[in-house]
C-alpha cells in the first residue's frame, strides 16, 4: 500500500484578489505536492478560502451586498487563479461550507464543555484590518503595532481559551521533534519571542460583528476566526469531536502544513495546543515560507504595487510565472519579484537553456534521421553526460525532500547547460558531413534525447505542462523517477514526435513598453525650486524616506533622452536600475565604480518608458550638478541618516 502524505496551504482571506505572493504559496505547495506523487505516495492536497471575519463583513456592506454574495465572488476569484497556475489539489474547502461550520461550532462546544474555553471580559485596542486586540502598551504611536492603521478602543465580553495550560507540553513537543518547525530561524522566533516569555489566554469569539460561526450556546458571539480557519485542516477530512471520518483516518495528522511566516504564531502555538486540548495528534511539520516582495516592499494593493498572477500568466505563460516563482524565491530570506527579472529569467533560463536545447535535438533527429531515434554508440564526453544526469537526480530529490524548490531547479538548469555544451563538444553538424561517423551522430542525438528526457521528468513538479510538451517531442512513455535510475530507457526505433518550440525568447524593451500600458500612469515627482520655502516637517516624516548608500556598477544613456542616465546601482545585497538626469554632467564611463545617496523606498516609476527604482541624489544650480557621495569610503547598503 502507497504511504500517505497530506500536504496543505493557508486558506486564503477572501477579502480581495489574491497577489503574486499568495498564489506563490499555492505553487510551491504544488510543487511538492507533484514531487511526492512522483515518488509515489498517496498524496492529499488542501486548499481553500477563509471567509469569516469583520474585514470581509465590511467590504461586503461597501459593495452593497451580503457577506455570503461577497465570499462567494472572491472564493471563485480565488479559486479561478489556484486552477489557472495549475494547482493539483484534492479538496477545495470554504469556511463557509455547511459541514465546516457544523465540525467548527463542535468543536468550540467541547474545548468549553472540557474548561478550556472560558468567558470573561475584554478590554484594549482593536484593529480592524488585522482584526487583532492590542493592550495600551502594545501601540506604536497610538496605532496598530503591525500595520500602523488607526485602532478603536473596544470593551466586550468574550471567550477565552486557555493557551498557558498547554504551554510547557508544546515547548516539550518542540524540543522533541526537531523537525516540528521548519525552517530553523523560525523555529527559534516561535520560542524565543512567544513561548519563553510564557502564552496569554487566547481570545476566541467577538460580540463587535456578526459575520462569523455563531457559537451554538451562546449567539451574541461569533466564534474568532483563528479557530475558524486553523479546523479546516481536519474539517476538510471529515473531522467533528463526536465523528471522525475515513479521510481523517486515513490522512491525519499532516505531513506538512505550507504557510507564510506572518501566521507562524497561529500554527505553531495556537493550532497544536488547540489538538492537544481536542485529544489529536500534531501535524509532523509547519514549514513557515518567506514573502516575496516587490522590490523591497510588501505586495500590497493600498501600495499601488500589487502583481497578479493571471496578469502575469497573460504575458507569460503558467509554466514561466511558476517556474520564475519557484527558482526566484529562496529558501528562508524573501524574495523579489519585477518585471524585469522575469523577463531576463525567461530568456536566459527557458528559451536559450531548455526551449534551445530541445528544439535543436528534436529538430535534428527529424533532419538527419527522419525522427526515428538510432542506437546508443558510445563516444567522447558521453561519460561526464550521464554522470551529471545520474547525479541531477539524486541532488534534485534531495533538494525536493528538504523543499528548497529553487536549490532543485537549479540542478535542473544545471544539467541542461550540460547537454547544451555536449551539443557543442560533439558537434552533430559535423558529424553529419562524414559519412563513417553516422552511427556516432545517432548515438550523440541518442544521449541528448535521454538526457532531455531526465530533464522533463525531474520538470514535472515545476512545469508539468512543459514535461508532457517535451514528453510528446521526444516520443517517450518513460516518465517516471524511477525510470531515471538508469541512463538509457529511450528505445531507439521509436520515432520522436514534431519540434515544437517550448518558449520563444521575448523583445525585453517591446515587452516593457506592453506592461508599462498596462500600469495606471505614474505620477512624476513635483519640481523643486531652490527658493520655494516647503513647510516645515518631523523627523518622523523625514524618517520615512530611506537614504542608501549605492555603488554604480554600470551605467548607460538612455536612448532618445540626451539628459537621463540608466544605472545600475548596488544597495546592499540588491541592485536598482536607476534612471537619473545627470548625463549632461557625468558620462556614462565616468560615473561607474561611484558611491552615491540613493533614496530606496520611492515608488518605481518609468522615465521614457524605463523602469527607476530609486533617485539618486545631487545638488544642482545653473551650472550643472553634483551628486552626493560619502566623504569616507562606506559599504554600499549603509543608511544614510
Ligand atoms: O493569512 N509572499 O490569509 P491571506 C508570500 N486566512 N506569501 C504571502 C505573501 C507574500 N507577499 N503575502 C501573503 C491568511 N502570503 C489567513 C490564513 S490559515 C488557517 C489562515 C501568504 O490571504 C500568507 O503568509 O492573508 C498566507 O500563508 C497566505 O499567503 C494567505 O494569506
Amino acid at each position: 500500500m502507497k504511504e500517505k502524505y497530506y500536504i496543505t496551504t493557508a486558506i486564503a482571506y477572501t477579502s480581495r484578489k489574491p497577489h503574486i505572493g499568495n498564489t506563490y504559496e499555492v505553487v510551491l505547495t504544488d510543487a511538492i505536492a507533484r514531487y511526492k506523487r512522483q515518488r509515489g505516495y498517496d498524496v492529499f492536497f488542501l486548499t481553500g478560502t477563509d471567509e469569516h471575519g469583520q474585514k470581509i463583513g465590511e467590504a461586503a456592506k461597501e459593495a452593497g451586498i451580503t457577506p455570503q454574495q461577497y465570499v462567494d465572488g472572491v472564493a471563485g476569484e480565488i479559486r479561478a487563479i489556484w486552477d489557472l497556475m495549475g494547482a493539483s489539489y484534492d479538496h477545495f474547502i470554504r469556511t463557509t461550507d455547511e459541514y465546516h461550520v457544523k465540525s467548527v461550532q463542535k468543536i468550540f462546544k467541547k474545548l468549553y464543555d472540557q474548561g478550556d474555553i472560558y468567558k470573561d471580559e475584554y478590554e484594549g485596542w482593536y484593529c480592524v484590518p488585522c482584526e487583532s486586540f492590542f493592550t495600551e502598551t502594545q501601540l506604536v504611536d497610538g496605532k496598530c503595532p503591525d500595520c500602523g492603521r488607526e485602532v478603536k478602543k473596544t470593551k466586550e465580553e468574550a471567550y477565552f481559551f486557555k493557551m498557558s495550560k498547554y504551554q510547557d507540553r508544546l515547548m516539550e513537543h518542540i524540543e522533541s521533534n526537531p523537525d516540528f518547525i521548519q525552517p530553523e530561524s523560525r523555529k527559534k522566533e516561535m520560542v524565543n519571542n512567544f513561548l519563553k516569555p510564557g502564552l496569554q489566554d487566547l481570545c476566541v469569539s467577538r460580540t463587535s460583528f456578526d459575520w462569523g460561526i455563531p457559537v451554538t450556546f451562546d449567539d451574541k458571539h461569533v466564534i474568532y476566526v483563528w479557530i475558524d480557519a486553523l479546523s479546516n485542516y481536519i474539517t476538510a477530512l471529515g473531522y467533528a469531536p463526536d465523528a471522525q471520518g475515513d479521510l481523517y483516518k486515513k490522512y491525519w495528522p499532516c505531513d506538512v502544513h505550507i504557510i507564510g511566516k506572518d501566521i507562524l504564531r497561529f500554527h505553531t502555538i495556537y493550532w497544536p495546543i488547540m489538538l492537544m486540548a481536542l485529544g489529536e495528534p500534531l501535524p509532523k511539520q509547519i514549514f513557515g515560507h518567506p514573502w516575496l516582495l516587490s522590490g523591497t516592499d510588501k505586495i500590497s494593493k493600498s501600495r499601488g504595487n500589487a502583481i497578479y498572477a493571471d496578469d502575469l500568466v497573460k504575458l507569460f505563460g503558467v509554466d514561466a510565472v511558476r517556474y520564475y516563482l519557484l527558482c526566484e524565491m529562496p529558501y528562508a530570506q524573501d524574495g523579489t519579484i519585477s518585471y524585469e527579472n522575469i523577463i531576463s529569467r525567461f530568456n536566459a533560463d527557458l528559451a536559450n537553456t531548455l526551449g534551445n536545447l530541445v528544439n535543436r535535438t528534436v529538430s535534428m533527429q527529424h533532419k538527419y534521421f527522419d525522427g526515428v531515434v538510432m542506437p546508443q554508440c558510445p563516444g567522447e564526453f558521453d561519460a561526464s553526460v550521464v554522470e551529471c544526469a545520474l547525479q541531477t537526480v539524486q541532488a534534485c530529490t534531495k533538494k525536493m525532500d528538504e523543499f528548497k524548490t529553487a536549490e532543485a531547479l537549479a540542478e535542473v538548469m544545471n544539467l541542461a547547460r550540460r547537454l547544451n555544451k555536449y551539443i557543442d563538444e560533439t558537434m552533430p553538424w559535423v558529424l553529419a558531413k562524414d559519412e563513417s561517423q553516422r552511427e556516432r551522430l545517432g548515438g550523440v542525438l541518442y544521449n541528448l534525447l535521454e538526457g532531455i528526457r531526465f530533464l522533463a521528468v525531474l520538470l514535472v513538479p515545476f512545469m508539468p505542462r512543459t514535461a508532457e510538451s517535451i514528453f510528446a517531442q521526444i516520443g517517450t512513455k518513460e516518465q517516471s523517477l524511477e525510470s531515471l535510475a538508469e541512463f538509457g530507457k529511450i528505445v531507439p526505433g521509436d520515432k520522436v514526435g514534431e519540434a515544437v518550440p517550448l518558449f520563444a525568447r521575448l523583445d525585453e524593451k517591446k515587452m516593457l513598453e506592453e506592461i508599462a500600458a498596462m500600469q495606471p500612469a505614474p505620477a512624476s515627482a513635483p519640481e523643486k525650486k531652490a527658493e520655494e520655502k516647503l513647510p516645515e516637517i518631523s523627523i518622523e516624516d523625514f524618517a520615512k524616506v530611506e537614504i542608501k548608500v549605492g555603488l554604480v556598477l554600470e551605467s548607460q544613456r538612455v536612448e532618445g533622452a540626451d539628459k537621463l542616465l540608466v544605472s545600475k546601482i548596488r544597495v546592499g545585497d540588491e541592485v536598482r536600475q536607476i534612471v537619473s538626469g545627470i548625463a549632461k554632467d557625468y558620462a556614462p564611463e565616468d560615473f561607474v565604480g561611484k558611491k552615491v545617496a540613493v533614496i530606496t523606498n520611492l515608488k518605481p516609476v518609468k522615465l521614457r518608458g524605463v523602469l527607476s527604482e530609486g533617485m539618486i541624489l545631487a545638488a544642482s544650480d545653473k551650472k550643472g550638478l553634483a551628486v552626493l557621495t560619502p566623504d569616507k569610503d562606506m559599504p554600499d547598503g549603509t543608511v544614510i541618516r
